[in-house]
């Protein structure tokens, strides 16, 4: 059966999880408390970058949350994540890329002063300023669409839509952005959502290790 290392706090995994679900995949989930254990010699054999998500399946180990759906939807291609139409593609991988190389890295930056770790203030200026643009651009870009790409839900929800819920711990509220909102609602109303929002309990018990990560990352 395919193994899903994975921690229930990390917006990384989560976007497996979630498609994992979607697709009706069968998985056995392995939990790294993110304490220290990813750097156990164990784990680094299986990543040596000692990050999660991890997939192991039919003798193949992927690393990378993006490598990891694009592997889950040409293995398990259905019910397809990825639409078929050039536009749509394109639309697809540019959700997928602004959340992890914009949206993302502003919400490491934004999370330090939540865990008491000090930060720059322009550092924190420049992550909401990129925050409020791709907000902004994701408002524009869902236009009067149900998702993404049209009427199929699709990749780029699974990505974005597993980031953008978390924005409101950071200050942005989503009432400034009423087609995202209605876009969340809808996200959130899914099985797979609500079987992977993490309680409140696991975000306060994994603090210390927030503040360990972002010690070493930003
Ligand atoms: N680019 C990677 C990022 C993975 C990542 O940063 N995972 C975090 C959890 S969200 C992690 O395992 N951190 C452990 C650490 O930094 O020590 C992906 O998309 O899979």
């Amino acid at each position: 059966m395919l193994k899903f290392y994975y921690n229930p706090i990390s917006v990384n995994a989560r976007r497996v999880w979630v498609a994992l679900l979607e697709k009706q995949i069968a998985f056995e989930p392995l939990l790294l408390n993110l304490d220290g254990d990813q750097f156990q010699d164990s784990f680094r054999e299986i990543n040596p970058l000692q990050r999660v998500p991890v997939v192991v399946d039919d003798g193949l180990r992927v690393v990378e949350s993006l490598a990891i759906l694009d592997y889950l939807e040409a293995k398990y291609p259905s019910p397809s994540l990825m639409p078929g139409e050039v536009d749509a593609i394109a639309k697809v991988r540019m959700i997928e890329m602004t959340t992890v190389t914009e949206l993302q890295p502003a919400t490491m930056i934004l999370t330090r002063p939540l865990v008491e770790l000090d930060t720059d203030a322009k550092k924190l200026q420049s992550a909401e300023e990129s925050v409020t643009k791709v907000l902004q651009f994701y408002e524009t870009l869902l236009g009067q669409q149900t998702y993404f790409a049209g009427d199929k839900f699709t990749l780029a929800e699974v990505v974005a839509g597993t980031v953008i819920p978390s924005l409101p711990l950071f200050g942005f509220s989503l009432d400034d952005y009423p087609r995202l909102l209605a876009w969340a609602e809808r996200l959130e109303a899914r099985d797979s959502w609500q079987q992977t929002t993490p309680d409140f309990a696991s975000l306060a018990a994994a603090i210390p290790n927030i503040k360990a990560i972002l010690e070493r990352r930003c």
